[in-house]
């Protein structure tokens, strides 16, 4: 027995930022040092990811995750005892085995994500480094850039507005804690002028302001607005990063803007998609359209070329396989890697690897229900991912993360890097086989 050997894995119900119950584990070992996570929850989910185990019964709207815990303290706990906490894919790969289902949904997607973050902050403990230190394994770091949202929208603030994030990017900041406090400007400033206007009605799931808009182009001008009353220049120091999500009121090729009493086809909504990026500096557009609408996909990724970020991210799921089909496709530029979209470490960072070597751009992403935990913000950092989305600039559970990045930027000294405009794709020379 060495002291990186698991001795036991306990999984507790905690609760997260939406008061509802998930899974956080404990990986115990032998020198009684422990890592310990707490998984994630999406809202709007795509058909790929891997799913979460919930009970389904009587108790909190039957998302309670018992059987969950008790998959982690019996089955996972006699399979890990005794192994090196230091071998994160063979553990993976062991969970992955036992699950033996392609969407996890034997022992949950919660369950196995918190029990391999667990494993991965378990071994940089007992190597006595923070996260994001033990995952670079002595290369350089950089510190992401931010994008932030300011309102919310789509299945995180009641379908109020169609588009589900609008987000700032402070392109023009030369350090991480610079682009905090300029998006801590833009966010206030936002709040100010939505009081004024009477079109704020409190905060939605990830902290940005719940719009009283009457069009969703009534969010971009209002950013525009916000951004310049923050003192800034749109487009020079900040810009507009979208998540569509359109999988949430698009299928078929067809999608449904309800609070604009309209539908589109998909060259139509591309066509509102491309008249905005024309209109508003915006530099990022997130899943643009449904995940079954590849065609449109293509046709964007080809009209939009030189000046957008594409990301999929119900589109991709975290997914090595699917990123490699799109790269193939050209059917995106960019991919959002959850945890839990995969279910393990390992799964993700395969996913990036694969993102990595296309070329694309690499977002590390929270979910729209999250906790204290702030172990994405390490692995943003420690794989260099060079982009972090963590939701808007209010609430605990995304606060947390940014102040996580400040501390890590203090520890790596004056002359910490910072990713900075030039990590989004097209900002980069051609992909010549995408390394970096
Ligand atoms: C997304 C995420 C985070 P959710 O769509 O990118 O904003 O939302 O966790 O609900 O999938
Ligand atoms: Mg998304």
């Amino acid at each position: 027995m060495t002291t990186s050997t698991i001795r036991r894995v306990r999984g507790r119900r905690v609760w997260d930022s939406r008061g509802r119950p998930t899974i956080e584990v404990d990986v115990e070992l032998a020198s009684g040092v422990r890592g310990r996570a707490i998984a994630p929850a999406g809202a709007s989910r795509g058909s790929g990811e891997a799913v979460d185990l919930r009970d389904g019964t009587e108790r909190f709207g039957g998302q309670d995750v018992m059987m969950a815990i008790a998959h982690v303290n019996k089955p996972i706990t006699m399979r890990l005892a005794g192994r090196d906490v230091q071998d994160q894919q063979a553990i993976d790969y062991e969970l992955i085995e036992m699950d033996a289902t392609p969407e996890k949904s034997k022992l949950g997607g919660n369950t196995l994500t918190a029990v391999s973050l667990a494993v991965a902050q378990a071994a940089a403990a007992a190597n006595g480094v923070p996260l994001w230190k033990h995952l670079a394994q002595g290369r350089e770091v950089t510190l992401p850039l931010p994008e932030i949202q300011i309102f919310g929208g789509g299945a995180h603030a009641g379908q109020r507005v169609d588009i589900q994030d609008f987000m700032v990017m402070p392109i023009g900041a030369w350090t991480f804690s610079d682009a905090l406090a300029m998006v801590a400007e833009i966010y206030r400033a936002a709040g100010d002028l939505m009081r004024d206007a009477g079109k704020i009605a409190g905060v939605a799931d990830e902290g940005g302001y719940w719009p009283l808009f009457a069009s969703n182009e009534d969010a971009l001008e209002m950013l525009v607005r916000a951004i310049e009353k923050a003192g800034l220049r749109p487009g020079s120091d900040a810009a507009i990063s979208l998540d569509i999500a359109a999988s949430q009121f698009g299928r078929d090729g067809r999608y449904r803007l309800a609070l604009e009493g309209r539908e589109l086809d998909r060259d139509g909504m591309a066509e509102m998609l491309v008249r905005w990026v024309d209109r508003y500096p915006i530099v990022s557009i997130e899943d643009p359209f449904a995940e079954d609408d590849r065609i449109a996909w293509i046709a964007f990724t080809k009209a939009m070329a030189g000046r957008l970020q594409v990301i999929g991210d119900d589109y991709l799921t975290t997914s090595a396989e699917r990123v490699e089909a799109a790269a193939v496709d050209h059917a995106c530029n960019a991919v959002l890697l959850k945890p839990n979209q995969a279910g393990t470490v390992t799964e993700t960072k395969a996913a990036l690897d694969m993102a990595r070597k296309a070329g694309f751009g690499t977002i590390v992403s929270a979910r729209s229900g999250e906790s204290e935990d702030t172990a994405i913000v390490h692995l943003a950092v420690g794989w260099n991912a060079g982009q972090l989305k963590v939701g808007s600039f209010a609430r605990s559970e995304r606060m947390a993360k940014w102040n996580e990045g400040l501390r890590i930027e203090e520890s790596l000294g004056p002359h910490s890097q910072f990713a900075g405009f030039d990590v989004l794709p097209f900002r980069r020379p051609a992909a010549a086989g995408g390394t970096r």
